[in-house]
């Protein structure tokens, strides 16, 4: 079994049932869900005219490799009609996976860690509370460590 986590977030529709639903799908497709965030209402990063998230992480013990994972989660986002029109547009569901494991893969469609998560705040706050002492295993900063930075950085 390995353990991971996946942070989701969604800024269209019924955004709690997306969260739902989608936490739901993961437990049928036989991902064992250890934990789950607290859910965050966050401003959108990146590009900012839409509509506010909601984001959380959940943490998952699997037999899925990171490839099966990603696929099992692409097929969720699918299923709740996940329309992918814009770079970091809006979203009924966004799965990524941040950690699995302390694997480093770098493929065309898979990057874990995820590439940009030491600057989302909407990733790290709810992975603290999960996890606060994993150890990203590129940058070999605790999750917490990260968080702190990322605020020190905004001041
Ligand atoms: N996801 C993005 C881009 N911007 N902003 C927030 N607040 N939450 C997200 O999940 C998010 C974002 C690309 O995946
Ligand atoms: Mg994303
Ligand atoms: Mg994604």
């Amino acid at each position: 079994m390995h353990v991971a986590y996946i942070a989701f977030g969604t800024n269209m529709g019924d955004k709690r049932r997306y969260i739902r639903e989608a936490l739901k799908k993961i437990k049928d497709k036989g991902i064992n869900i250890i934990k789950v965030s607290s859910i965050y209402e966050t401003e959108p990063y990146g590009v900012l005219e839409q509509d506010n998230f909601l984001n959380g992480v959940v943490q998952v013990e699997t037999d899925l490799s990171p490839e099966m994972l990603l696929e099992s989660l692409m097929s969720i986002e699918k299923e709740l009609d996940r329309v992918r029109i814009k770079k970091w547009g809006p979203r009924t569901i966004d799965l990524d996976i941040i950690f699995y494991e302390d694997f480093i893969i770098n493929k065309e469609n898979l990057v874990v860690p995820h590439k940009d998560m030491e600057n989302r705040d909407f990733v790290l706050k709810p992975l603290c509370e999960l996890d606060e002492n994993f150890i990203h295993p590129t940058l070999k900063k605790s999750v917490k460590k990260l968080y702190e930075d990322l605020q020190n950085k905004k001041l």
